[in-house]
């Protein structure tokens, strides 16, 4: 773009920014099926038009969490999936679900994990006065936030922030750190131990 200098905009969400990360003929990742809970939103969109395949899987139309995570289950069997990245996905998943794609189900949070875990991560960081916050790729376990951290990334509170401007300065953060914790994971860099703990590998 001329009067800025860049080539492309910036990602404005997690799909976006690993669409732009996996297209690149370096990347070790390449996404097969863009899954949503939501009929309708932008990110199908943004996926379809990339020539990738799409699915709803709407959670209102289950009856149980079971039978929900069953059905996302046999679409990623379906396409073969090999790791599953929850970007902008809101729902909690079943241990069931959870233990199946152990090691293969990343989560990113907006905080620099343990701190702040759950809902309005970025309000109960303006709360807590912290200066430094930012955001956490992590392993899926049943626990809510509380698997093995891939990669973080800190951002600077700022005096003036609110909820909105701090959270815009993280998911600038979330757009480069989500691309960064696939490519190792996906890469066979980094890898979920028997132990829960990440193991890194030695060639690193
Ligand atoms: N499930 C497990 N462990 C995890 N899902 C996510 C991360 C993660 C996970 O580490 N077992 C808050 C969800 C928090 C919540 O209560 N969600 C509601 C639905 C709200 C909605 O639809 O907007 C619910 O009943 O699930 C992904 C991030 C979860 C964020």
């Amino acid at each position: 773009e001329l009067l800025n200098g860049a080539s492309h905009a910036d990602p404005s969400t997690n799909l976006q920014a690993l669409m732009e990360q996996t297209k690149k003929p370096s990347s070790s990742a390449e996404i097969v099926v863009v899954i949503s809970n939501r009929p309708g939103v932008l990110g199908l969109k943004k996926a379809s038009m990339a020539g990738i395949q799409t699915r709803v899987v709407d959670h209102k139309l289950y009856g149980s969490r079971a039978e929900f995570d069953g059905t996302i289950d046999r679409v990623l069997e379906e396409f073969g999936v090999e790791v599953v990245c929850l970007a902008g996905f809101m729902r909690i998943l079943t241990g069931h679900f959870v233990r199946k794609w152990n090691g293969k189900l990343l989560n990113i949070h907006p905080s620099l994990l343990p701190s702040f875990k759950g809902v309005n991560a970025q309000k109960q960081a303006l709360l807590a006065g912290v200066r430094l916050t930012g955001c956490t790729v992590h392993f899926v376990v049943e626990e809510v936030d509380a698997g093995a951290i891939i990669a973080q990334e800190a951002v600077p509170v700022l005096v003036n922030d609110t909820e909105e401007s701090l959270s815009e300065r993280i998911r600038e953060a979330e757009h480069r750190t989500f691309p960064a914790a696939l490519e190792l994971v996906a890469g066979g860099v980094v890898r979920l131990g028997e132990d829960g703990r990440i193991v890194w590998s030695q060639l690193a």
